[in-house]
């Protein structure tokens, strides 16, 4: 199951029951794992995270290793692999592709609303449970809030799974426009367009009904029509003509609901959910009898069309022959590719148990191989006379840096399928 899924309750909207509201539902098999931090081979913790005594700062608050990865409390489910990222705040950096992204958007805000939208991207990562699933109107049953899905610190508080998460406080704090942009997170299969930390902006604007009043209708309609003239106007300042289209989708906190997908690399790619706000989170954070449109767009999905940049994993790389590739303020710059070394393909069946999943095979596999491995995918599964079930992965290991020998290769599974047997407590085939 992919990680924050928002399927609505069951006979809400029967489409989209299966379907989750966080991420598609095209690629629960392919798991693509890889970390760049590091050219060397990860052994049981991987290289390149950050020593455990060292602490970061996000928007004033100082988050230490201890405080968000505690191996021995059973309601935390946070690895290192995720703490090394916290605070690295990719989007504000001026030369790196979500920042300039992120800038490139600020423009357009700018020069469409002169002054209007209020900017924030430096709100801590470090969530309540109540910002991040009650306040927008996740219901208590959701799927998304499992700890397969979302990374919990303890029981109260949780690594954002989106900027939505932000919506309350702000509209509460008198915002009625404003941007905001974020790392979040979120325990998921990965592949070349999904990683398990990534950035997203929220927009929000709140319509007073003098807005609406003499447009000829009502302020749902105007607020539906406001947002997608809005959002194709931004499509139009990023990419010039480009082949788009709206899906009809489902959010807890919107209605009407949509989603934009672009056309890339021979496939519609889903690049930011909208809609237009519940009147439940308006009246009760200071603006009833208003509306207002959401929306929550994935900077690395826009920046990978932007900038021809074919892997998500890529916007984590320190390599030089990535990053001297950009720089402020350049946006259509199109990213030349450096030479791939081969991947390395080692398979693994073992008998699953009721507790197993695949966001947790995922977790164990990139604690032990780190950068080095780009993709678990099941290749095969079947269950026994006696109800038993299997599970074949391939694991694909390859650098983005280096080639990887036989030897560490065969380190590497053999690590992999010791922690898979210890963690997973599945019995290997
Ligand atoms: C949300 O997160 C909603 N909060 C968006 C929203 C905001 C809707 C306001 C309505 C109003 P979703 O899970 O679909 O929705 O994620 C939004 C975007 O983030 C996606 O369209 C996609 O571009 C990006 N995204 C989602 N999962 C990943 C991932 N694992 N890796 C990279 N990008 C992702
Ligand atoms: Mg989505």
């Amino acid at each position: 199951m992919a990680t924050l899924p928002m399927a609505p309750p069951a006979a809400a909207i029967s489409s989209f029951t299966t379907r989750p509201l966080y991420s598609p539902s095209s690629r629960s098999h392919r798991l693509l794992l890889a970390r760049f931090f590091s050219a060397a081979p990860a052994p049981a913790r991987a290289k390149g995270l950050r020593a455990a005594a060292s602490a970061v700062e996000v928007g004033g608050v100082k988050i230490a290793r201890e405080d968000v990865v505690k191996e021995d409390d059973p309601t935390n489910n946070v690895p290192d692999t995720i703490f090394s990222k916290i605070g690295l705040q990719l989007h504000r950096r001026d030369n790196h592709p979500l920042g300039i992204l992120k800038n490139t958007i600020y423009d357009y805000f700018d020069k469409n609303f002169t002054g209007q939208f209020d900017k924030f991207d430096d709100l801590c990562p470090l969530v309540s449970v109540k910002q991040n699933f009650d306040d927008v109107l996740v219901p208590s049953d959701h799927v998304s809030r499992s700890y397969n899905d979302t990374y919990y610190v303890d029981g109260q508080t949780v690594l954002r799974c989106h900027t939505s998460a932000h919506q309350a406080e702000l509209l509460r704090d008198g915002h009625t426009h404003f941007l905001v942009t974020g790392d979040v997170y979120r325990r998921d299969s990965i592949d070349s367009t999904h990683y398990p930390v990534f950035h997203q902006m929220e927009g929000f604007h709140v319509f007073s009904p003098d807005e609406w009043s003499g447009s000829g209708m009502d302020g749902t309609a105007y607020a539906a029509a406001e947002l997608k003239k809005t959002l194709e106007g931004l499509a139009r300042h990023l990419f010039g003509a480009v082949e788009m289209r709206w899906v009809d989708t489902y959010f807890p906190f919107t209605n009407p609901s949509f989603e934009l997908e672009i056309y890339f690399q021979d496939d519609w790619l889903e690049v930011l959910g909208c809609g237009v706000t519940e009147q439940e989170i308006l009246k009760r954070n200071g603006r009833r009898d208003h509306v207002a449109w959401a929306f929550g767009l994935g900077l690395e999905r826009l920046a990978m069309v932007l900038f021809d940049i074919p892997d998500i994993r890529l916007f984590w790389s320190n390599d030089k022959r990535f990053t001297s590739q950009f720089s402020e303020g350049k946006l259509g710059v199109k990213f030349k590719p450096f030479s791939k070394f081969p991947p390395c393909y080692k398979d693994m069946s073992f008998w699953i148990n009721d507790a197993f999943t695949e966001n947790n095979l995922c977790e164990v596999v990139r604690g032990i191989a780190g950068d080095l491995v780009e993709e678990v995918k099941l290749i095969d599964n079947f269950t026994n006379k006696k109800g038993m079930t299997s599970h074949c992965y391939r694991i694909a290991y390859r650098s983005m840096e280096r080639s990887l020998t036989d030897e560490e290769i065969n380190n590497l599974q053999l690590n992999v399928r010791e922690a898979v047997k210890d963690k997973l407590k599945v019995e290997l085939r």
